[in-house]
C-alpha cells in the first residue's frame, strides 16, 4: 500500500468514526520510523479535528460523535507522540500547559503540545479544569520558558487574566512568558488579558515559543 493511502486511511477513520481503520494507518505510518511521516500524521488529525469541528457546528454531528472523535484522536496520538518525544527531547526549554479552570477541552491543546514536543520542548500538562493556583505552583516548581493556556468556552475566558493576576502576586510574571490558544479568545483578548501572545492555531503556537526559546 502507498504512503498517501495510509494517511488517506488515517483521516477517513477519523472521520467515519472507524477506530480499528485509524489506528491501523497511525500503527503503519508509525512502523515507517520516519519523524516526517510522523509529523504529517499529526497534521491529518489536526485537519480532521477541524472538519469533526464544522460538522458540529453545522448541526450534522451530535455530542456523542464528538466525544468518539476525541478517543479515536486520542488513541492516534498515544501511539504518535512517544516517537515525536525520541527527537530532541526537552533541549527547546520547559512548557507548562493546561484548560483553565471550569473548561474540560483538551483536544488542541494535546495538539499543541505534540507540535511543541516534536519541536524539542519538554511539555508538563497539567491536564482539564485547572485552578489559576495550580498553574502559578507549576511555574515555581518548573520555571518553565512558558506557560500555556487552552480556553474554548466563552464563560471561562475570564480565568486567563486570573492567571496573570497571581503570577504577578507571586512576582513570577516578568519570569515566564504567557501563550493562549482555543476558540474563546483572540488577539485583542490576549492584549487586553495582558498575556504574550495569542495562538489561533498549534503550528502558529509552536513557531511562537520556538521564537522565545532562541531569540
Ligand atoms: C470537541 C468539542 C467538545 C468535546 C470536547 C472533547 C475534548 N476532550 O476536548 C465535548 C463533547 C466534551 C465538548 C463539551 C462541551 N462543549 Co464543546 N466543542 C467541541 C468542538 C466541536 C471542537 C473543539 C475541538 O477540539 N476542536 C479541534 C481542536 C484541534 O481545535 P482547538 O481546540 O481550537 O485547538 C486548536 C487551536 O485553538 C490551538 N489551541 C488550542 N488550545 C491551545 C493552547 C495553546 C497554549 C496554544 C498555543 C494553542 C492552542 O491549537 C489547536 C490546534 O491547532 C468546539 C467547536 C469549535 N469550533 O471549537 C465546541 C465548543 C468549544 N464547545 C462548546 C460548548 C458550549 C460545550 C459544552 C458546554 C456543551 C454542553 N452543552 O455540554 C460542553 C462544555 C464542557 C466543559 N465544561 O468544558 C462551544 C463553546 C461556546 C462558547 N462560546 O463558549 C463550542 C464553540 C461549540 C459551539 N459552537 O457551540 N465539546
Amino acid at each position: 500500500m502507498m504512503i498517501s493511502d495510509t494517511f488517506e486511511h488515517l483521516k477517513s477513520g477519523l472521520l467515519e468514526l472507524d477506530m480499528e481503520t485509524a489506528v491501523d494507518a497511525t500503527k503503519s505510518i508509525a512502523d515507517t520510523g520516519d519523524t516526517q511521516a510522523v509529523k504529517d500524521a499529526v497534521d491529518t488529525v489536526a485537519d480532521a479535528l477541524q472538519t469533526v469541528g464544522k460538522r458540529f457546528q453545522d448541526g450534522e454531528w451530535f455530542l456523542a460523535e464528538l466525544v468518539y472523535a476525541g478517543e479515536i484522536s486520542k488513541e492516534i496520538m498515544n501511539i504518535l507522540s512517544p516517537l515525536m518525544e525520541a527527537g530532541a527531547l526537552g533541549s527547546a526549554g520547559t512548557i507548562v500547559v493546561g484548560t483553565v479552570a471550569g473548561d474540560l477541552h483538551d483536544l488542541g491543546k494535546n495538539i499543541f503540545m505534540n507540535y511543541a514536543k516534536s519541536a524539542g520542548f519538554n511539555m508538563i500538562d497539567l491536564g482539564i479544569d485547572v485552578p489559576a493556583r495550580q498553574f502559578v505552583d507549576a511555574v515555581k516548581e518548573h520555571h518553565p520558558l512558558a506557560l500555556g493556556m487552552s480556553c474554548l468556552l466563552t464563560s471561562t475566558d475570564a480565568e486567563i487574566g486570573k492567571v496573570v493576576e497571581e503570577l504577578k502576586r507571586h512576582g513570577l510574571r516578568d519570569r515566564v512568558k504567557v501563550i493562549i490558544g482555543g476558540a474563546a479568545l483572540t488577539e485583542q483578548f490576549a492584549k487586553n488579558a495582558g498575556v504574550d501572545a495569542f495562538a489561533p492555531d498549534a503550528v502558529t503556537g509552536t513557531d511562537i515559543v520556538k521564537k522565545w526559546s532562541s531569540p
